[in-house]
């Protein structure tokens, strides 16, 4: 056994937006990785265009920084609850993890889901209570709370004793105490490398090593990262490539470059022992989960199983009239490859064959999807997903359904709006905790229920409220909720929506397209204020006449229309309609557009409920 004295491997977890990507920001800057003065962006880590914009972290990355003599290799992972698997995966490539919990915010959610799974292999923990700078921080009662999780938990006595450490990431200060006030990183940096192992691995055996994520680069293709488990690897070296779960997988490969992290970039080495975290390329399909093997010594490394997807929606060819106008990849040949290319470096989507022309998608919640549907927009292409419908599973035959912890911080006179929409949608509440003038309230409630939700959480909150939830459990069908109380306003005929038309059919609810917009029969042009479909003339013109009748104006005055987010299409969105995705525009359409069909199906679906 040798032990790498030098280096330290460590993840960074914790629920979405509690700061891990602004502390690695930091300990990059105080681990010398800038130059004096090199002008540097926010949130450096979090480099996709999507993730930018957006501000949170979607895929986990890997960093490096140098403290003394030591190498610290960091993974920053995301927060956001879809993107767990993320997490679950590249926990297998460090020894220890930092968990922070934002000062005020105290434990969330998520941050029960990735501490349980970091528990669950072993790890060391050093627990950061971050954000101490926030005027509404509470450190003392966030300690509190963290180790009643740890308790929770089950958590050994060695991870029940975890250090603490006090941040302010954005500051790039850290404390031993809570009352401290810190000047730099070095109380975070010291407390890794005192109390984080050094990797071990056995450096004489076969090489072996676990892909446990995957990089991107245009010149060289896909590179596998992950951790050398035993032995040597070397440039120029033949491997194994083989897959623990599937053992018909064997297949020769080659190192053509092999990488260490090294800050923000990739330095070529020419070997890599047990225990270092390295990236390497050569390898043109390799695949999250399949390890790399000496030749003489064929042993795959078993993967961590990766919780199943919860909910499912088709994406299919998209037939709209329409169709074709304003996406370049647009047949079922393209969705398909490109659905492929996705499988390959996301372990916990699925994806399964509806016939010729559409796909079951399946992933872990609404941004998980969301976030591939905008991707393949933004790449050009274009097609049509279904409402987003949840997965059941047969246990002890029983369909179960999967359930979700909600917690909810609300300011106290929304609280009961809040309880009694919970109610509706099948939510139990466990527990109401008062926090200064706020109120956290945690609820089990079916994924199903929270459909939707979010919005009118914004709103019955305005605003102030903050909500997060991930999954529990599998629990027996809770019965039926109802989706959305509103209908849909549809338009009659193709052409261009004017003034006058849009002006009648503002009366009836409101608009989500302005004068000019493009429609065609069937589309869904807004929001009827009744619970029921209706059809509008919105192409309809003011009959010229050559009288100008007394009192009446030619001006029609519009309301603005909503612009809906793929978010809130998605929401909106009911069973007989899909959403048209292409690179420019979001359409919301009755899956029927003809409209004595869709008349005929009513009455027949009526008629059988009667
Ligand atoms: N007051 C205060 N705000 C902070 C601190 N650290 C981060 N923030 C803010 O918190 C927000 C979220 O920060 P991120 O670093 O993106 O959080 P994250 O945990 O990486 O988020 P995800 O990757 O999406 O889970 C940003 O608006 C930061 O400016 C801190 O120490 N103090
Ligand atoms: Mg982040």
């Amino acid at each position: 056994m040798a032990t790498q004295d030098h280096i330290r491997n460590i993840a960074i977890i914790a629920h979405v937006d509690h700061g891990k990507t602004t502390l690695v920001d930091e300990m990059l800057k105080q681990g010398g990785i800038y130059r004096e003065n090199q002008a540097t962006v926010d949130r450096v880590m979090d480099s996709g265009d999507l993730e930018r914009e957006r501000g949170i972290t979607i895929l986990a990355k890997n960093t490096s920084v140098h403290y003394k003599d030591y190498k610290i290799n960091i993974v920053d992972t995301p927060g956001h609850a879809d993107f767990g698997g993320e997490v679950e995966r590249i926990l297998k490539m460090v020894d220890g993890v930092i968990l922070l919990v934002d000062a005020a915010e105290g434990p969330m959610p998520q941050t029960r889901f990735v501490l349980q799974k970091a528990l669950e292999l072993g790890h060391k923990v050093i627990v950061a209570v971050n954000k101490v700078d926030k005027p509404d921080a509470r450190v003392h009662e966030v300690m509190d709370e963290v180790l009643e999780l740890l308790l929770d938990l089950d958590a050994t006595d060695e991870q029940f004793n975890s250090p603490t450490v006090f941040c302010s990431g954005r500051q790039g200060t850290a404390s031993y105490g809570p009352d401290e006030v810190g000047t730099d990183l070095t109380p975070l940096f010291e407390t890794i490398i005192k109390y984080i192992d050094a990797p071990t691995g056995d450096d004489e055996g076969p090489m072996q090593l676990l892909v446990s994520s995957i990089d991107y680069n245009e010149y060289v293709g896909r590179i596998a990262v992950g951790r050398v488990e035993r032995g040597v690897i070397k440039v120029n070296q033949e491997v194994m490539i083989c897959d623990y779960h599937n053992p018909d997988v064997k297949q020769k490969g080659k190192v053509v470059a092999l990488y260490e992290y090294d800050g923000l970039s990739k330095k070529p080495i020419q070997e890599a022992h047990a225990g270092e975290i390295v990236a390497l390329s050569g390898m043109a399909d390799i695949t999250i989960g399949r390890t790399l093997c000496a030749p003489e010594a064929v042993e795959p490394l078993p993967f961590v199983k990766i919780s199943d997807p919860t909910i499912e929606m088709t994406f299919a060819v998209n037939d709209s009239p329409f169709a074709g106008r304003e996406g370049k990849f647009v047949t079922s040949r393209n969705l398909r490859d490109r659905l492929e290319k996705e499988l390959l470096k996301d372990v916990s989507l699925h994806v399964t064959e509806q016939g010729t022309d559409a796909f079951n998608v399946a992933g872990r919640g609404e941004m998980h999807l969301s976030i591939l549907m905008e991707t393949m927009r933004r790449e050009g292409y274009e097609f049509s997903v279904s409402t987003p419908h949840v997965l059941t599973k047969e246990i002890d035959g029983k369909i179960c359904e999967p359930i979700e912890r909600m917690v909810a911080d609300v300011p106290e006179d929304c609280m009961g709006t809040v309880i009694e929409k919970m109610g509706r949608r099948k939510g139990d509440l466990l527990a109401m905790t008062p926090m200064g003038s706020r109120y956290r309230l945690e609820f089990m409630v079916p994924s199903r229920g929270l459909f939707g939700y979010r919005n009118e959480f914004l709103t019955d909150t305005k605003g102030e409220g903050i909500m997060s939830s991930v999954l529990e459990d599998y629990a027996p069908m809770k019965g039926a909720i109802e989706r959305r109380l509103t209908g849909s306003l549809i338009s009659f005929e193709t052409g261009e929506a004017c003034a006058y038309g849009l002006g009648a059919a503002q009366e009836r609810g409101s608009l989500l397209i302005g004068p000019g917009t493009e429609v065609y029969a069937g589309m869904v042009v807004g929001i009827c204020s009744r619970n029921e479909d209706m059809t509008v003339n919105v192409c309809k013109k003011k009959q010229l006449t050559n009288m100008r009748a007394a009192g009446s104006d030619d001006a029609v005055r519009l309301v603005p229309p909503r612009n809906f987010s793929l978010e809130q299409c998605l929401e909106f969105l009911a069973d007989d309609e899909l959403l048209e995705c292409t690179p420019k525009s979001l359409r919301i359409r009755k899956r029927e557009l003809d409209h004595a069909t869709r008349m005929r199906q009513l009455m027949k679906k009526r008629a059988a409920e009667n």
